[in-house]
C-alpha cells in the first residue's frame, strides 16, 4: 500500500487501514499503538515470529545481558518467559554495573526498564538499588561538554541521540539542550554522519518537538526534521527501499515512521524498506534487535506509552525449531579459498604494512583469515578481540591498540570498499583481498 500522507483521496483507504491495523497491532501487542502511525507498515507474521525467536534465544543466552533485545522484545509486544529472564537479568545489571557504563548504554538500559513498566529512578536488585536517570543525565552532560569543546563526543553520536531518547521519553532532565545541540550538529554536518548516526540523533529532536514550548527551539527542530527525513526519503528512492545499508534502514524507518508530519505531503512507500529487510533474513540479534521495532509499526519513543495494566496475553511458544535449522546454505566441503590480507599503519608511531596470503576453507569467516595470518607469523600478524553485541571486535593488530581517546580503530576493506560486517560474519571470497587499516573515525 502506497503511504500517502495529508492526500485527502487516500482518506478512505487510510481510514480502512487505520481499523484493520490497529486491530493487528492490539492482537500482537494487547496494548495501544499510541505515537505510531497505524497504517500497515508491518511485516509479516512469519518473519515477525522468525525475528522475535532469535531475539528469545538470544535473551536465554548466559552472556552479557542485551538492553537492546529486551527494548525490540517489548516493542513487538512479546511476553515469553525468555523475556522475563532477560528482564530480571538487565534489572541485576543496571545497579551492579551503570556506573561504568558508556552514557549510550545507560540510555539503552533505561528505555529497557521503561518498556518493560520499569521505573528507572529506582532499580532494585539484591540489595542494591540505583537511578538510572541521574546517571544517565550526568553521563549525557559529559558527552555534551566534550562534544561543544572537541566538537565529538566522548563515545558516538549515535549514543548521544540514545541518551537524549531516554532523558525525553521519561520526561526527566534536561533533553531541551541535548536536543538543541543535536540539531545544530545535524545541520551543520549531515553529509559527514551514518543514516544510523542521523536516524538516532533525529529521533530524539522528534520527542524533544512535542514536549519544548520554547518556539526557537521548535523552529530549530522543524528545520532539521524536515532536512533529515526528506534525506532519508530520497535515499530510499535512490537505494531501491533501503536508506544507508541493510542494518541502518529499521532505525531510518523509526525515524519515517515518527517523523511524518515534517516531511507531509511527501508521501512514504514504508513497504518497500519492510520488504528490503525481509528478504535479507536477518540472523544477528542485534541486527534483529534494532530492526524489529520498526517493523511492528513502533520506534524507540513508544517506550514509556506502552500499556502496563498486568499480564496482557501471552504470545503463543514460539518455534525455536525454525529458528535453529535455518542455517544458512552449506558451503562446498573439502574446498579451501585463498585470500590476500594486508595490514596497514601510517597513522600513528612507526608506520607499516605487510601483506600475505592465506589458506581457509571455503565459507570461512574474516576471523579464520586474520587466525590463519597470525599463525604464519605471530610478531607480524598478532591481533587481539574484544567480544561486543554485535560479535568481535578487532581492537588491536600488530600490538597496535585502537583507542576511545584517540579516535582510531582498525577499519576494514574488501578491495577498497569498506565492510558493512565485522570479522565474526563477514565471509570472503577466493582470491579477495582483504585489507586491515588503521584509521581515524
Ligand atoms: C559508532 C560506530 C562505530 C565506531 C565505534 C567506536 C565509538 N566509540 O564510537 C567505530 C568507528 C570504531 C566502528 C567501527 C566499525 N563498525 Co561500527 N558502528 C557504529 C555505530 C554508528 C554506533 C554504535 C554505537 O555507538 N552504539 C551505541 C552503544 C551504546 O552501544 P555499544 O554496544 O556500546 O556500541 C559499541 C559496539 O557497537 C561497537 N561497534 C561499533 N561498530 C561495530 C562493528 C562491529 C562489527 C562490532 C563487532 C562492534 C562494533 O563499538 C561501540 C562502542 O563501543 C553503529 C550503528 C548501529 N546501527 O548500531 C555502527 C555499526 C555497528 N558498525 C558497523 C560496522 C560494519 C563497523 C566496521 C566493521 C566497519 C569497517 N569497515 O571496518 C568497524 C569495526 C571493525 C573492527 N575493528 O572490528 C555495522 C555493523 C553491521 C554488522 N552486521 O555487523 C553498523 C551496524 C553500521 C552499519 N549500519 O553498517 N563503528
Ligand atoms: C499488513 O501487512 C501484513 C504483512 O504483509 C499482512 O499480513 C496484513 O494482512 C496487512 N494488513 C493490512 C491491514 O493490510
Ligand atoms: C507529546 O507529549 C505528550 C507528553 O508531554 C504525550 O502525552 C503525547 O503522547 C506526545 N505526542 C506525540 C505525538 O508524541
Ligand atoms: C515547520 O515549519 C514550517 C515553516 O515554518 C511550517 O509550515 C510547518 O507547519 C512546521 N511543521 C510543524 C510540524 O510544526
Ligand atoms: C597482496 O596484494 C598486494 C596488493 O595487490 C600485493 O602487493 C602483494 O604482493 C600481495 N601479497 C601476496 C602474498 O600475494
Ligand atoms: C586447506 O587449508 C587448511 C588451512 O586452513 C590446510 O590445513 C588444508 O591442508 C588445506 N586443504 C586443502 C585441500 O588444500
Ligand atoms: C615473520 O616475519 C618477519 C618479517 O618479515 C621475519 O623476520 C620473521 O622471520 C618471520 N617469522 C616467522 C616465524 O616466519
Ligand atoms: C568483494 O569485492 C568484490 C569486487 O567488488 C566483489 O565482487 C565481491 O563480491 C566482494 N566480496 C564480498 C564477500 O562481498
Amino acid at each position: 500500500m502506497q503511504r500517502q500522507r495529508g492526500t485527502a483521496g487516500t482518506e478512505v483507504l487510510r481510514m480502512l487501514g487505520v481499523a484493520l491495523s490497529t486491530a493487528v497491532l492490539l492482537a500482537l501487542a494487547g496494548c495501544g499503538a499510541e505515537g505510531t502511525d497505524p497504517q500497515n507498515c508491518t511485516v509479516s507474521a512469519e518473519e515477525r515470529a522468525r525475528m522475535l525467536g532469535i531475539l528469545q534465544l538470544s535473551a536465554m543466552d548466559s552472556g552479557t545481558p542485551n538492553p537492546s533485545v529486551l527494548l525490540a522484545l517489548n516493542l513487538a509486544g512479546d511476553s515469553s518467559k525468555a523475556r522475563q529472564e532477560l528482564l530480571e537479568r538487565i534489572k541485576e545489571t543496571a545497579a551492579k554495573q551503570a556506573k561504568d557504563m558508556s552514557s549510550g548504554q545507560v540510555a539503552l538500559y533505561t528505555l529497557a526498564l521503561r518498556s518493560s513498566c520499569c521505573d528507572p529512578r529506582d532499580v532494585a536488585a539484591h540489595g542494591q538499588s540505583v537511578d538510572l536517570l541521574s546517571i544517565l543525565q550526568e553521563k549525557t552532560d559529559q558527552e555534551l561538554t566534550h562534544l561543544e569543546q572537541n566538537g565529538t563526543p566522548k563515545s558516538s553520536l549515535f549514543s548521544v541521540g540514545l541518551d537524549a531518547q531516554a532523558l525525553c521519553v521519561t520526561g526527566a532532565g534536561d533533553y531541551e539542550s541535548a536536543a538543541t545541540i543535536l540539531a545544530k550538529q545535524l545541520q551543520r554536518s549531515q553529509d559527514k554522519l551514518s543514516v544510523d548516526e542521523q536516524a538516532m540523533m533525529a529521533l530524539a529532536l522528534v520527542c524533544a518537538y512535542n514536549r519544548t514550548e520554547h518556539k526557537d527551539v521548535q523552529d530549530l527542530l522543524n528545520r532539521t526534521l524536515t532536512m533529515v527525513s526528506n534525506g532519508f526519503l530520497d535515499k530510499q528512492a535512490e537505494g531501491n527501499g533501503i536508506i544507508g545499508n541493510i542494518y541502518s534502514t529499521g532505525l531510518a524507518m523509526q525515524l519515517l515512521l515518527a517523523a511524518g508530519k515534517f516531511y507531509a505531503p511527501r508521501p512514504w512507500d514504508c513497504t518497500q524498506p519492510v520488504a528490503a529487510i525481509t528478504a535479507q533474513h536477518l540472523q544477528q540479534p542485534m541486527a534483529v534487535a534494532q530492526a524489529l521495532p520498526a517493523l511492528v509499526g513502533r520506534t524507540y519513543l513508544d517506550s514509556a506509552s506502552l500499556d502496563c495494566s498486568p499480564e496482557a496475553p501471552t504470545t503463543a511458544g514460539m518455534q525455536l525449531d525454525t529458528v535453529l535449522t535455518k542455517g544458512t546454505t552449506p558451503e562446498q566441503a573439502g574446498s579451501n579459498i585463498t585470500v590476500n590480507y594486508t595490514i596497514t599503519n601510517e597513522v600513528r608511531g612507526k608506520h607499516f604494512s605487510y601483506s600475505t596470503e592465506v589458506e581457509v576453507p571455503a565459507g570461512s569467516v574474516l576471523l579464520v583469515v586474520l587466525e590463519e595470518a597470525q599463525k604464519s607469523n605471530k610478531t607480524i600478524f598478532s591481533f587481539k578481540t574484544e567480544s561486543t553485541f554485535w560479535g568481535p571486535m578487532v581492537v588491536s593488530i600488530h600490538g597496535l591498540a585502537a583507542s576511545e581517546n584517540d579516535r582510531t580503530f582498525w577499519q576494514f576493506f574488501n578491495g577498497s570498499v569498506p565492510l558493512q560486517e565485522g570479522v565474526g560474519t563477514y565471509k570472503p571470497q577466493d582470491g579477495e583481498h582483504i585489507r586491515a587499516v588503521f584509521s581515524i573515525y
